[in-house]
């Protein structure tokens, strides 16, 4: 029998990579979808099966992680061997501003989930893989971190997630749940949202080159962050249900870049140079060579600081140590920072080069109301 599976969050970018890969080992895969007034599947489309064929391994059930209820029957009624609690209100600076809403989601909405593998008896069969972040280590007690490392959470999110990452703990404790807290450091890809770090750069500098936008705005470019790739990582989340027992691990690759050298290497990549000048608030990169077919002319302020991103307390460093995950799971990031970027941009300079013809050719789609 194929094993099934449940994911929250599979419409993000982790869940669309796990669903992925799940289904690549034989899986059956169901995911929870939120309902949004428009498409937000895009990320797993080209995973979608015609629900009226046979054999159909790819299921969406209408859910949240805020509505017990719903949580309760969808697992009934799939009576999952594994569940991938991702779904989140993921973004940091965001939960600054919707702090109540994050606690529901992503701490409660984890309880939820517990809750309900308790409450329908399926401790002995259902595996619970939670989410959990580096995030949770914020104001850094020891470099690099690891999984004995001491806490201190500096958002809303962070101590939305160091309940889940203790209640899941709990949950395990108490009533012999096999459930694991992955500690997953930043990773990105192509599908990353736009408004984190590196998907923001990689898609402004691509649209920047080609002449559809003139400049990038970013907040704190010299915090620094150990950046792997989603594709590995979500390796590691099944790994953790694999084992004999369950147990928490941090997932790394070990070296670490600022915001900076990531802006850096992304103009790299399009063939631009730049050079930082002034310090603080006032930071800014200038063009300093460019490709002769690229918009960007030398002399030309392609980066700059705008406080409204600097968040009211920043987590300024990590840096992961992933030796127990390597040695137990037999786990490594395949993906270099190098690679991570070029994909990146690659991808974005993709996208951007068809916002561009779109553009040139004159194509003009009326907006709804024009
Ligand atoms: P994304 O923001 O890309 O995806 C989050 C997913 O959660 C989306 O599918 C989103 O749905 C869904 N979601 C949000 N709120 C709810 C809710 N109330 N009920 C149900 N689903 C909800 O995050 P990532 O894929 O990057 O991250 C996956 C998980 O891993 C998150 O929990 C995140 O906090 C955690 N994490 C991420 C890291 C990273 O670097 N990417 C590092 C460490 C942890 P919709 O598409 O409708 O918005
Ligand atoms: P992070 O990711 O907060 O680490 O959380 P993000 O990419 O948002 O920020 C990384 C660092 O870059 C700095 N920064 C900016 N960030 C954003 N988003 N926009 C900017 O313009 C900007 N300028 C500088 C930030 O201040 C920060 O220091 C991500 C999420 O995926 C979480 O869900 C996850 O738990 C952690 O990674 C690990």
């Amino acid at each position: 029998m194929a094993k099934c599976a449940l994911i929250s969050g599979v419409t993000g970018q982790d869940g669309s990579y796990l669903a992925e890969f799940l289904l690549s080992k034989g899986y059956a895969v169901h995911g929870i979808k939120r309902r949004a007034s428009s498409f937000n599947t895009e990320r797993i489309d080209h995973l979608y099966e015609d629900p009226h064929a046979s054999g159909r391994r790819f299921t969406l059930h209408y859910g949240d992680l805020t509505d017990a209820t719903n949580l309760i029957r969808i697992i009934q009624q799939i009576q999952p061997d594994e569940i991938y609690n991702l779904g989140a209100q993921s973004h940091v600076q965001v939960s600054f501003e919707t702090p109540e809403y994050t606690a529901n989601a992503d701490a409660i909405g984890t309880l939820r989930m517990l809750e309900a593998i308790r409450i329908l008896d399926l401790g002995s069969k259902t595996r619970f893989y939670q989410a959990s972040t580096s995030e949770l280590f914020g104001k850094v007690q020891e470099t690099p971190q690891r999984e004995t490392t001491p806490f201190y959470p500096r958002s809303p999110y962070g101590v939305a997630k160091l309940y889940a990452y203790w209640i899941t703990v709990n949950y395990r404790e108490a009533y012999g749940l096999y459930a694991c807290n992955g500690i997953l450091f930043n990773h990105e890809s192509p599908v990353r949202g736009e408004t984190f770090v590196t998907r923001k750069v990689t898609r402004a500098l691509s649209r920047i080159h080609l002449g559809l936008e003139n400049c990038l705005y970013l907040g704190n470019l010299d915090a620094r962050r150990d950046w792997g790739h989603a594709r590995d990582f979500v390796e590691a989340q099944w790994l953790m249900l694999q084992q004999a027992a369950a147990e928490d691990f941090v997932i790394a690759t070990g070296t670490q870049y600022s915001v900076r050298d990531f802006v850096t290497a992304v103009a790299c990549e399009l063939g631009i140079t730049l050079e930082w000048r002034e310090k603080g608030r006032h930071e800014h990169a200038v063009a300093v060579m460019a490709p002769s077919d690229s918009a960007v002319k030398p002399g030309q302020r392609v980066v700059e600081v705008d406080p409204r991103y600097f968040r009211p307390a920043e987590v300024e460093t990590l840096l992961g140590d992933s030796t127990k995950a390597r040695e137990k799971l037999g786990w490594t990031p395949k993906t270099s920072f190098a690679e991570l970027v070029s994909e990146m941009t690659r991808s974005d300079l993709e996208l951007a080069r068809r916002d561009a013809l779109v553009n040139s050719a004159g194509y003009h789609v009326p907006r709804q109301h024009e």
